[in-house]
């Protein structure tokens, strides 16, 4: 009876509020890794990709590696983007060459053999695994590729390649020989265009990483307390990240408490967390290539005060307002214009703009584009739209285009604002050429009483958007970011 009286009570609490305070926060994800075998399914996009790839050119050879010399943040290798997209293969020391005209449209090579790699590293696949799994009309052993690829830079074709694995480019300029006889074309012409519409299978993961990380990041709301220290909190997020099969994180991971969740790229995080800071954690498990990348802040003690909650509660109706804008039809920027809107409107009520309109009051506060594609790359290829490329140097205007925005695009979303201590000292030097020095001193004059309030807090809350048919799904919605929804999770 006595069970039967609290369920009844517990059911009575639960639909008596909108907001369900026990609202429990279990996120599907799977640590079976068996969603990144090379089943037909998975492997399904590939040859669809090559042939569109090799339709959309007429003359020449893409020839591209698995080894990507880029990858100077990670400690572990994966593939070129770009080579993986278009072989589905990540084995290491691997070529591709597609091509019409010589009747091979898709070449690959097998590792080099070598008696080292086989006792450090074990051994490759097989000549029969690699011709299975990955499909190539031509399988090559490594010296016989070189010879190949020797030849096709003597042919004066022009070649696509990956420019930005410039050790790669500055060896095939060699074997090319005089400069100017073999024409180097940026395969990014031909690809990125397709790398922006996401298919079922690149959302699938796209999803998991997300999902990957949401759990992340409430193991750190539940872990979090002052006296830790911010690698702690790494720790927990990373770990989590293993634990699911992620291999690693997509980009280096910020965790910034206090004065460092003002700093935009903080990646130290070796900072001791105080009493009544804020924790920003900007992250991203990888996971089958393809990295989420979400950004939480919590209040470390569990309890947001109340200027942090001001400035917190802002920035979310901000990104609720740009995600409401993201549907397909509408363009890149509208998302980000809908923020600044809601953003600068907050700020002028607080007394922390002396005029809304004023392009450099805005820039002081709005600092860079809130959104950006995502995919391979966190921040993902593809053309954005003009008012995108403006932003770094103006503000955009309203009658600036940006690119529209279509079902299968994926997008990042995340305004922000960042009280940094010596913040207004500083609009001197920012906008030494926009805005007089009088004019200047007298807005520090007038906000420097409200913004003192805030100095150290940094806020910024993201989340990556599956444009739809219908409108978009949020992939990041298991992370919790409801100021009542946190504080439940830390309360301990
Ligand atoms: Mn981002």
């Amino acid at each position: 009876m006595k069970k039967n009286a609290s369920l009844l009570l517990l059911l009575i609490l639960l639909s008596g509020c909108n907001n369900p305070v026990s609202r429990s926060w279990i996120i599907p994800v799977s640590i079976d890794p068996s969603d990144l075998l090379y089943t037909p399914a998975q492997m399904e996009s590939f040859p669809i990709r090559r042939n569109q790839v090799l339709s959309s050119m007429d003359e020449g050879f893409v020839i591209l590696r698995s080894i990507d010399h880029r990858s100077h943040n990670r400690h572990e290798f994966r593939p070129n983007n770009y080579f993986y997209y278009l072989t589905g293969c990540a084995a290491p020391y691997t070529y591709a060459i597609l091509n019409k005209q010589s009747g091979h449209t898709f070449t690959l090579s097998l590792p080099r053999h070598s008696i080292r790699t086989l006792i450090y590293e074990g051994g490759h696949l097989s000549a029969e695994e690699v011709k299975e799994l990955f499909g190539p009309d031509r399988l090559l052993k490594y010296d016989d590729f070189q010879v190949l690829l020797d030849s096709i830079l003597k042919t004066g074709d022009p070649v696509y390649i990956d420019r930005s694995d410039q050790a790669f480019f500055r060896e095939l300029e060699r074997m090319a020989g005089k400069e100017g006889a073999t024409e180097f074309r940026s395969v990014t012409e031909l690809v990125d265009e397709m790398r922006v519409i996401k298919e079922a299978m690149e959302v699938e993961r796209l999803q998991k990483a997300c999902n990957i990380t949401a759990r992340a990041l409430t193991n750190v709301m539940k872990e979090c307390s002052p006296g830790q220290y911010e690698f702690e909190m790494e720790s927990v997020i990373e770990g989590t990240f293993r634990t699911f099969g992620a291999a690693m994180p997509g980009f280096p991971s910020i965790v910034g408490s206090g004065p460092n969740s003002t700093i935009l790229h903080y990646e130290l995080n070796n900072r001791e967390m105080e009493n009544g800071e804020l924790l920003l954690m900007d992250i991203g498990a990888e996971y089958g290539y393809y990295t989420a990348d979400i950004t939480r802040t919590i209040p470390v003690n569990g309890r947001f005060n109340k200027e942090q909650q001001t400035i917190y509660q802002l920035v979310l109706n901000a990104q609720l307002a740009a995600i409401e804008q993201m549907i397909p039809g509408n363009m890149f920027m509208d998302g980000h214009m809908a923020a600044r809107d809601v953003i600068v409107d907050g700020l002028e009520k607080l007394g922390l703009m002396t005029d809304s309109k004023s392009p450099w009051q805005i820039k002081f506060y709005i600092l860079y584009p809130s959104s950006h594609y995502l995919g391979l790359d966190v921040h993902d290829v593809g053309e954005m739209g003009e008012s995108f490329s403006y932003f770094m140097q103006h503000t955009p205007d309203e009658s600036m285009e940006s690119r529209v925005m279509e079902p299968g695009m994926v997008l990042t979303i995340e305004p922000g604002l960042y009280f940094r201590e010596n913040g207004l000292e500083q609009l001197f030097e920012i906008f030494e050429n926009e805005a007089d020095s009088t004019e200047i001193a007298a807005f520090i004059e007038q906000v420097a009483p409200v913004y003192e309030k805030y100095i150290n807090i940094g806020v910024r809350i993201e989340d990556d958007i599956l444009i739809t048919k219908k409108g978009n799904i949020n992939l990041s919605r298991y992370a919790p970011k409801e100021i009542r929804d946190i504080e439940q999770i830390m309360r301990r």
